[in-house]
């Protein structure tokens, strides 16, 4: 029986990081196996529904005011639109329909525009899922009576890095948004970055943030940093594979019901890489040929993937 703990110690998270990787890999897989069905992985879908001006500094960003990305500006996208991209997706096959806007967080009014994409993509029969930022409780109770399934609110990176990649906010805000979704009873996806410029000790401190959540997320969206030219990580160097494909298995291990999402920078990752990463624990990918301002793999090239590794979804 796998159990399920919240109160991992940095040192036994630096253990398991410093596992022979076989030894590592396989005892993820063997969690894995035990709750899940190893050749299952769930796909989403993203679409940017307000796109840059962001008054957030996060230096990963395309969206952030605070850097010249030559990214247009547009706003709020019009309901209709929105849930012509929901079908589509749904077509494709995507259960899953996440809509992210550049906002520190969402005025009460421009909430009320994003209820009805909410609905709407509910009444398609798809889970809603939505990322707009810091939420106050009230503004969440109001998407749980939405109908919404999953908030997104990334930790990114430890606290102990955190303003070397963002001072327009702290590390605690982030877990008062994430508190504020739980008590709302809405499933929380959080997860983080990797590649901008971390050590290992910074990866195992985020997990161990997660992980020591009492609820841990449904959901952890592992990212590879997608450098984005003009913001202060455009040329950060990305950990090895072999270390990145180690921090999904130890997420897997610290937190064996939640779903892992190899999340953004597949573009970067070979049919290899992606196969070890599903192996270690990953049970879930952005499908659509765009992420949020940046491509991801195409369609037509993860419905090959998933062929060649005899995947459902
Ligand atoms: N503005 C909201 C927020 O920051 O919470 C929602 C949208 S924001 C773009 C969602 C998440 O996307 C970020 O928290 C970050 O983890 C991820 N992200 C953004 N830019 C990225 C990049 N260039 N590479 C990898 N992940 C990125
Ligand atoms: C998450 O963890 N990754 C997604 C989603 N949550 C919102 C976003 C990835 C963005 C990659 C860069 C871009 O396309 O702008
Ligand atoms: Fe704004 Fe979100 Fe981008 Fe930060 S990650 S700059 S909050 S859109």
């Amino acid at each position: 029986m796998v159990e399920i703990r919240n109160d991992w110690s940095i040192e036994e998270i630096g253990a398991l990081f410093n596992m022979p990787f076989n030894d590592l890999l396989f005892m993820a897989h063997s969690i894995h196996r035990e709750i899940f069905d190893p050749n299952q992985v769930q796909v989403s879908s993203l679409l940017n529904i307000k796109t840059g001006a962001c008054p957030e500094d996060c230096s990963y960003c395309s969206q952030s005011s605070k850097y010249d990305t030559g990214l247009e500006r547009e706003k709020l996208m019009e309901v209709e639109q929105v849930l012509l991209q929901a079908k589509q997706a749904k077509g494709k096959g995507a259960s899953r329909f996440c809509m992210g806007a550049a906002w520190r967080s969402p005025t009460d009014k421009s909430l009320d525009k994003v209820i009805p994409m909410i609905k709407g993509v509910k009444e398609l029969g798809m889970e809603a899922c939505v990322t707009l930022g810091m939420l106050t409780q009230e503004q969440a109770i109001t998407l749980k009576e939405a109908g919404l399934d999953y908030y997104n609110h990334n930790i990114d990176t430890s606290k102990e890095n955190y303003s070397n990649v963002v001072t327009t906010r702290i590390f605690q805000d982030r877990l008062d948004t994430l508190e504020a979704v739980q008590n709302a009873d809405i499933n929380v996806c959080s997860g983080g970055i990797l590649g901008m410029g971390e050590t290992q000790a910074d990866r195992a401190s985020m997990l161990q943030s997660l992980a020591n959540l009492e609820t841990h997320p449904d959901s952890v969206p592992i990212n590879l940093l997608v450098p984005i030219p003009g913001t202060p990580f455009e040329n950060v160097k990305p950990p090895s594979e072999s270390e990145f494909v180690r921090t999904i298995a130890v997420a897997r291990i610290l937190m064996p019901k939640s779903v892992v999402r190899l999340s953004a920078g597949r573009l970067e990752m070979g049919e290899g890489m992606q196969a070890l990463c599903f192996f270690a624990g990953a049970n879930s990918i952005f499908y659509g040929d765009q992420l949020l301002t940046t491509d991801n793999p195409t369609v037509d090239n993860d419905q090959l993937l998933f062929d060649r590794l005899g995947i459902n979804r």
